[in-house]
């Protein structure tokens, strides 16, 4: 079965959580504690990776150290073409849609495309869109960050990714956002597709979890939640318990 299988077959049964670990917060000993700890809570995949450009030697250092203590499939979430490894389960094959750089729409998977491919690891074509505030992704990714108050624009987007033929669409808020992507827009996206749709940034509360998966949210991503957590587990478990009821 592949990854993307496994992700739909998940998002049937009920709500998902999805654990980033970001190679450049952390050495590969923390992010396997993490890693651990973020399983034994109930996260059902992980993702790595972030908007600090790192090489593929230190990103599949953090994957091994994340294999070491899970089990669960790791995808990358690339912040650049030179973010891959074999390593990983698979690998977010993703376009920064509200982006005005060129480099981040297209250019960065052009480059990676062919390497990918020799890597024989699995891509999973994604359409990302940011929402204020966006934070450093959206001020790397060069974002027209889509406003918090303007759901049209976020429908807009996600519709057009599923007419590509991506398979998943990702609204962020930014990592450590002081809020996350509001209510308003994640139903209306929902509404808008038949793709699972994946909600990021700022979700750092049972109640905000909650919230998000209520809105519609197939996949509920959290960070650095964990990265900054004294004890992983009962920070987490009750976060990802919320976004599951
Ligand atoms: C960032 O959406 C993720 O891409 C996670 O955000 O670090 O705020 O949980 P946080």
């Amino acid at each position: 079965m592949t990854v993307l299988e496994d992700i739909k077959i998940e998002c049937s049964k009920g709500k998902v959580h999805m654990t980033l670990i970001d190679p450049a917060a952390q050495d590969p000993d923390k992010s396997a504690t993490i890693a651990g700890e973020a399983e034994r809570a109930g996260t059902d995949f992980f993702m790595v990776g972030g908007s600090t450009d790192i090489d593929g030697k230190r990103l599949s250092r953090c994957i091994e150290g994340i294999k070491s203590s899970a089990d669960k499939p790791v995808i990358i979430f690339p912040g650049s073409s030179s973010m891959i490894s074999p390593l990983a389960d698979a690998i977010y094959f993703m376009s920064l849609l509200n982006s005005k750089s060129i480099d981040f729409l297209m250019r960065h998977q052009v480059t990676a495309a062919v390497p990918l491919r020799k890597m024989k690891i699995e891509t999973i074509p994604m359409g990302y869109i940011i929402v204020e505030p966006g934070m450093t992704v959206g001020r790397v990714g060069q974002a027209d960050l889509v406003r918090r108050d303007d759901a049209a624009s976020a429908v807009s987007y996600a519709v057009a990714a599923q007419m590509f033929g991506m398979s998943l669409v990702y609204l962020e808020a930014g990592s450590g956002s002081p809020e996350h992507v509001p209510g308003s827009i994640i139903r209306r996206v929902k509404e808008s597709l038949d793709i699972p749709l994946i909600v990021g940034g700022g979700i750092r509360t049972p109640e905000a979890s909650a919230e998000v998966a209520r809105a519609g949210a197939d996949v509920i991503v959290t960070g650095t939640v964990a990265e900054r957590a004294q004890d992983v587990y009962s920070t987490l478990e009750p976060i990802i318990r919320a976004a599951k009821l």
